[in-house]
C-alpha cells in the first residue's frame, strides 16, 4: 500500500523566535528529515494567511502569504516535497485543516496518487496537526500521527496530551519515527 508523508506547517512563524512559536517547534525538523525518504509521495502544508485575517483576533499575527515567517523551515530540503497545500488562505476563516487547502484539493490528489496510508507530522499538535489528523480519518485514510514529530502550542497546560487522545479515539494510529 502506498504511503505518503504530510508535513503540516513547519514554517519558521511556528518555530523559536518566530511570530507563533512554539516550544521545541524546531525539534521535528531532524526527525521528519530522517524518515522523509521512506515514503512514495511528500506533501507540505503552510499556514498562508491574508494580512487582515480575522483569524488574528484569537492569534498574533503569523504566517502572512509571501512573507519569510511563512515559509517553510530552511532546514526541510524542499526539493523532496511533491505538493505543497495552501490553507487559511480566505480573510473569514482558521483553515487549520490541510484539507482545507484552496491550491488543490487534497483529498482528489491523494485518491488519485492511490494513497491510503497517510502519516502525519509538524506543527501543532493541538491546532493543525490535530484538525487534519481528525479530517484524514473521517475521509478513510489510514491515519498515522508521528508522535516524536510533533510539538504543541499548549495555550492550557495537557493540550498536547488532550488532542492526542482525541485523535487516538477518532481512529489514528500513534506511532514513533522509529517504527515507520
Ligand atoms: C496553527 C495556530 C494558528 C497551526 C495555525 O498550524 O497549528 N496554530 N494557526
Ligand atoms: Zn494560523
Amino acid at each position: 500500500m502506498k504511503k505518503a508523508l504530510l508535513i503540516v506547517d513547519v514554517q519558521n512563524d511556528f518555530c523559536p523566535g518566530g511570530a507563533l512559536g512554539v516550544k521545541d517547534g524546531d525539534s521535528v525538523v531532524p526527525v521528519i528529515n530522517s524518515i522523509i525518504d521512506k515514503f512514495d509521495i511528500v506533501l507540505a502544508s503552510q499556514d498562508w494567511h491574508p494580512a487582515d485575517s480575522v483569524h488574528f483576533e484569537k492569534w498574533p499575527v503569523h504566517c502572512v502569504k509571501n512573507t519569510f515567517g511563512a515559509e517553510i523551515h530552511p532546514d526541510i530540503n524542499e526539493e523532496k516535497i511533491d505538493q505543497f497545500l495552501l490553507k487559511g488562505t480566505a480573510d473569514k476563516d482558521d483553515g487549520y485543516s490541510a484539507f482545507e487547502a484552496t491550491n488543490i484539493s487534497l483529498v482528489e490528489y491523494l485518491h488519485e496518487q492511490h494513497i491510503q496510508n497517510l502519516f502525519i507530522c509538524g506543527l501543532t499538535t493541538d491546532y493543525c496537526v490535530k484538525a487534519t489528523a481528525l479530517d484524514a480519518c473521517r475521509e478513510g485514510f489510514h491515519t498515522y500521527v508521528i508522535t516524536d514529530a510533533i510539538a504543541a502550542v499548549n495555550m492550557n497546560p495537557g493540550d498536547d496530551k488532550r488532542a492526542l487522545q482525541e485523535m487516538y479515539q477518532a481512529g489514528c494510529i500513534l506511532v514513533e519515527s522509529g517504527e515507520i
